[in-house]
C-alpha cells in the first residue's frame, strides 16, 4: 500500500524517478559532503585499528594474508551496530528521503557495510541483494555511496541494465580468483553491463533484483572505499534474521 502522504517525493525530479523506473538504478551526485566522506573513512580507520570486532570484521597482518589483501582490509559488516558515525549515516536524511521516495513507502535501515577494496583486491561476483534479504514483501533497496572516486580501474560497481524486474535467479558455485564470493548468478545473455563511475559523495541507488557486482581493483595505488547501506519498507513482515534489528529512519 502506498504511503505517499507520509513521505517527501520532492527530493527527486520526475526525470530521476523515470530513470530509476526504466533502468533500476539512479545516481544522485554529491549527496554526501566531503567532510561526511572523511568522517566515515575516519571511523573505518579507527575500527580497523582494533584488529577485529566480533560480527563486523577480522583483519590479519599482511604477513599472514597469503597474498590476499582483503584479509588485511576485510569489509565491515553492520558497523552501525558498534559505531555512532555509521549509525548516523545509515540514517542519512538525504538517503532516507530518496529511498522512501523510490519505494513510495516508509522505510527502515537493515544493513550498513564498509568496503576498503584496496589495490589488487578481488571483486564480488554478480548477485541480487533480495536473494539474501528474503524480505516479504520484497522491497530491498541499496544506497551505495562512493567515498572516493570509482571507475573501471579500481573495481567500480557494475550494474546489469534492465534486470530490475528479473526473478531471483539461482546462485551457482563459481571458482574464480577474480571474486571473493563463491556463488553467482548468470546475467541474461546480451544484457548490457555498465560500470557506474562515481565521485566521492555520489550515491548509487538500486533495487534488490538488479543484478550487480564488481571486478577486481586493478589499479596499483587507488583504494575504492565505499559505504553500502540497505533498506526495506517498514511494513516488511519477514526477512532474514541477520538484518535485524532494523533501524528506524528519521
Ligand atoms: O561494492 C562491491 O564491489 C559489491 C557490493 C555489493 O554488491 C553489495 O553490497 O551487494
Amino acid at each position: 500500500m502506498s504511503n505517499s502522504d507520509t513521505h517527501d517525493t520532492s527530493i527527486l525530479t520526475d526525470d530521476q524517478v523515470t530513470f530509476y523506473g526504466a533502468n533500476g538504478y539512479l545516481v544522485v551526485p554529491s549527496l554526501f559532503t566531503v567532510s561526511a566522506c572523511r568522517e566515515i573513512v575516519g571511523s573505518a580507520i579507527r575500527l580497523h585499528g582494533l584488529g577485529s570486532v566480533a560480527g563486523c570484521f577480522e583483519a590479519v597482518e599482511e604477513s599472514e594474508a597469503d597474498g590476499d589483501i582483503l584479509k588485511v582490509y576485510p569489509r565491515m559488516m553492520h558497523p552501525h551496530r558498534i559505531d555512532d558515525v555509521f549509525m548516523k549515516h545509515l540514517k542519512h536524511p538525504g538517503v532516507s528521503r530518496i529511498v522512501q521516495a523510490l519505494l513510495d513507502q516508509e522505510a527502515v535501515g537493515i544493513q550498513s557495510m564498509f568496503y576498503w577494496k584496496p589495490p589488487g583486491a578481488m571483486g564480488q561476483a554478480f548477485h541480487q541483494d533480495s536473494f539474501f534479504v528474503q524480505g516479504e514483501p520484497d522491497t530491498c533497496i541499496a544506497a551505495w555511496t562512493a567515498l572516493e572516486e570509482t571507475d573501471e580501474d579500481n573495481g567500480g560497481l557494475i550494474v546489469v541494465e534492465g534486470t530490475q524486474e528479473a526473478d531471483l535467479l539461482e546462485m551457482r558455485p563459481i571458482d574464480s580468483d577474480k571474486y571473493f564470493s563463491t556463488e553467482a548468478v548468470s546475467p541474461p545473455v546480451g544484457a548490457i553491463q555498465t560500470t557506474v563511475r562515481l565521485k566521492a559523495g555520489d550515491t548509487l541507488f538500486f533495487g534488490g533484483h538488479l543484478i550487480h557486482g564488481s571486478e577486481p581493483n586493478n589499479s596499483t595505488d587507488r583504494f575504492r572505499q565505499s559505504l553500502i547501506c540497505h533498506y526495506v519498507a517498514s511494513n516488511t513482515e519477514t526477512m532474514s534474521e541477520s538484518y535485524k534489528p532494523t533501524v528506524p529512519l528519521e
